[in-house]
């Protein structure tokens, strides 16, 4: 199985996706992930520069040697455009073994642990009542764990929320430069915890709750709001604080039960390592496409089981398909796993683009047995839909001070 050629396209069906192609010399290939939101070409570069030249000529089965290639024999390890590259190569071989061996990944990796994937899904609004709307028709729908954002009075624009984008690409602004959104501590803690208390109120006890602080808070802030939302049992608070100091999670967790979770922005092992080893955090969020890929994020679910620590991978609208195929292989593989977040498979646009072979039921996502990863990904539909450069927003405080986006 000797690659003979790599191919790196950026489109943007909608938003843009870093999608990378390894083509054997008999005809069979594979493709992988590599978007980095807001940094797409940074990526799109590393690879076709980079990382092409050096595949040519390798036989596609050493995953093992060709991820150590990419990670150990290169002086700059790490880092989210290095993992990114190294992860789109690693979910490539996987679905070239996949066709190879003529089985879907997850039997590869040792077959399933449950018949579904759980997801949680997304509700959001301007108010406590729209945002508790539109988490009823998701109920309706069968998901049966439910993240809640909403708008916090008096803060223009904020995280999490649709405003007034149909197809949920809040997280990509098409302006020249990025937005820049308000941010208030006091004015969040005095609105979040009426969202919790309400969803209790309307919708009992038996569906799960979540929600994204995206790391707005300080630590002890975080500790404050976790006590704060105990009475109302979530399923996870996630990003309660920034652990770039991995110790800003043993202030949390001195203080409050509400289990933890984090990780959408890491890279390996090394990012999560004492979070998980103290069990400072209760899910990993690592994703496939950031972390390394399906041989990354197999490294850090089996090291988070030892700590009880169970996986709850990154699943935002800034992952291709391709990297959701390769988490849902994984996630009804890994005995740790929690819960996979879900807001659809993709778009009308993003559709012309990526076919797959999985499916959505009850909030369940059925894994599909197509050989290999089970998705596909149409070139010159890709061509219909050139790169367009977007920017997430920044944070400021009131008083200008840039805060955590
Ligand atoms: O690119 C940034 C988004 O992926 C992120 O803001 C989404 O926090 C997010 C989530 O939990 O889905
Ligand atoms: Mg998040």
């Amino acid at each position: 199985m000797i690659i003979s050629d790599v191919k790196v396209i950026t489109c943007c069906p909608g938003r843009n996706f870093v999608t990378l192609k390894i083509i054997t010399e008999d005809g069979t290939y594979g493709i992988g992930d590599a978007t980095v939101n807001g940094r797409e070409l940074a990526v799109d570069s590393y690879l076709r520069e980079h990382v092409a030249p050096c595949l040519i000529g390798r036989n596609a089965h050493d995953i093992e040697d060709i991820w150590q290639y990419l990670y150990r024999g290169v002086y700059w390890r790490r880092g989210p455009i290095t993992m990114a590259a190294v992860a789109a190569v690693d979910m490539a071989l996987w679905d070239i073994k996949g066709k190879v061996a003529g089985l879907p990944v997850y039997q590869l990796l040792g077959g399933k642990s449950r018949q579904a994937v759980t997801t949680y899904a997304h509700a959001s609004g301007d108010t406590i009542d729209s945002t508790l709307d539109v988490m009823g028709d998701l109920v309706s729908q069968g998901f049966k764990a439910i993240r809640l954002q909403t708008s916090v009075p008096g803060l223009e624009g904020s995280y999490g929320l649709l405003g007034d984008k149909k197809d949920y690409f809040e997280l990509q602004s098409s302006r020249s430069l990025p937005p820049e959104q308000p941010w208030s501590t006091t004015k969040y803690l005095n609105n979040v915890v009426g969202l919790f208390r309400e969803a209790r109120a309307r919708f009992g006890d038996e569906i799960e709750l979540l929600h994204d602080v995206h790391s707005r808070l300080t630590p002890i802030e975080a500790a404050r709001l976790g006590k704060m939302l105990e009475p109302y049992n979530l399923l996870f608070l996630e990003d309660a604080a920034i652990a770039e100091n991995q110790e800003n999670y043993k202030v949390i967790r001195q203080h409050t039960t509400i289990p933890l979770a984090i990780g959408e922005t890491y890279n390996t092992i090394w990012d999560c390592k004492d979070l998980i080893q103290n069990q400072w955090i209760d899910y990993i969020r690592t994703a496939a496409t950031h972390a390394g890929g399906i041989t990354g994020l197999r490294r850090i679910t089996d090291f988070a089981a030892i700590y009880n620590v169970r996986t709850a991978p990154h699943g935002a609208p800034d992952l291709s398909p391709i990297c959701f195929a390769a988490q849902a292989h994984v996630d009804i593989w890994a005995p740790n796993f929690g819960i996979q977040e879900f807001v659809g498979f993709g778009t009308s646009d993003s559709d012309k683009v990526f076919s797959y072979d999985h499916s959505v039921k009850d909030g369940m996502i059925h894994v599909g047995d197509a050989h290999g990863l089970g998705v596909d990904f149409n070139e010159a539909a890709a061509a219909e839909f050139p790169y367009k450069r977007s920017y997430l927003p920044v944070s400021r405080l009131e008083d200008g001070t840039l805060w955590h986006w």
